[in-house]
């Protein structure tokens, strides 16, 4: 549920404002995706004139709802309102941080506890289960137009982010904010077969070989598994295609919590973390720099992939 005052925030800030730049995080996910997407339609059609930042290379899993003309691609220049979806962390702002400093105003709109205070204004709501959902409430609550392509977009952030409406953070609140989406014709069967039934088995192939060679430990309940850059070439993979192999390897029985180490670089490390339900992984990826949810989580580690695994293992074990 959104309070008055942040649906007052939300529409006071957009009204004041002509020009607007929107941006979510580097590596975008699908809340990110849909959250800056869906939010450019929404203020486009109440007639802003609004960019939309393309912050990193677009997700190739996600490739169904791209639409390149949404995009800008010029050199950042000055709006009167910058607006942020969906990051967790400001050292994942990409090139919407120089964006955000030529802006007069700027908003954070996002789910997440861990990034307050970087614009100016913050519009921070950590029981919603995605900033796509929040968006959906601000805009429903503010009597916007949700179009069925926005409707698309949106859903797409909400269904991922809740991991199919599985998570924890899946509230009866979340499921009414998803069918007010399909009411207005999100097309969830098209997100459906993009998402969850066009498996390349060259993925399945390369799951089992991560979960083969992952170490167990603390009786059985701790799962730690590594990914590099050899494994992708070697099954002709990208970093986007395996989005959810973490969800994967923590959904083992047994398991309560999992990590993954997955490699970006050689010296660069994206450390993914999960649990059913007795660690805090927020906590855990705070320890590194990172953030997240209790439940999901992440931090980077600049060493090795094989550097990362040990420190992960070294701390994993004292849980
Ligand atoms: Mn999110």
């Amino acid at each position: 549920m959104v309070t008055k005052s942040n649906i007052d925030l939300f529409m006071d800030t957009i009204n004041k404002a002509n020009t607007i730049s929107i941006c979510s995080h580097i590596s975008p996910d699908g809340d990110a995706i849909g959250s800056s997407t869906g939010l450019y339609l929404l203020l486009k059609e109440i007639g802003k004139e609004v960019y939309l930042i393309k912050n990193d290379e677009f997700p190739s899993n996600l490739r169904f709802v791209y639409n390149e003309n949404y995009y800008t691609d010029t050199t950042p220049f000055e709006t009167d309102l910058f607006i942020l979806t969906d990051v967790a962390h400001h050292d994942r702002i990409g090139i919407g941080k120089e964006y955000k400093e030529l802006a007069k105003d700027s908003l954070v709109i996002d789910h997440h506890q861990t990034d307050g205070g970087y614009c100016d204004k913050n519009l921070i709501v950590s029981t919603m289960s995605s900033t796509c959902q929040l968006i959906t409430d601000l805009a429903i609550a503010n009597g916007l137009n949700i179009s069925k392509e926005t409707a698309t977009y949106l859903y797409l952030g909400m269904l991922t982010d809740t991991n199919r409406f599985l998570y924890d953070y899946t509230s009866a609140d979340t499921l009414r904010t998803a069918a007010e989406l399909l009411d207005r014709g999100a097309d969830k069967g098209m997100i459906h077969l993009a998402l969850y039934e066009s498996m390349n088995v060259d993925y399945l192939l390369l799951q089992a070989e991560v979960i083969e060679k992952a170490k167990r430990f603390n009786d059985g309940k701790f799962i730690l598994a590594s990914l590099t850059n050899e494994q992708l070439n070697r099954y002709g993979l990208d970093h986007d295609e395996t989005e959810g192999l973490v969800s994967i390897i923590k959904s083992i029985d047994g398991i309560e919590l999992a990590c993954l180490v997955k490699e970006h670089d050689l010296e660069d490390q994206k450390i993914s973390f999960r649990s059913k339900d007795s660690v805090n992984v927020s906590e855990l990826a705070k320890e590194f720099g990172g953030g997240g949810h209790i439940r999901a989580a992440g931090c980077t580690l600049l060493m090795t992939n094989e550097q990362a695994f040990d420190k992960m293992y070294e701390r994993l074990k004292q849980l």
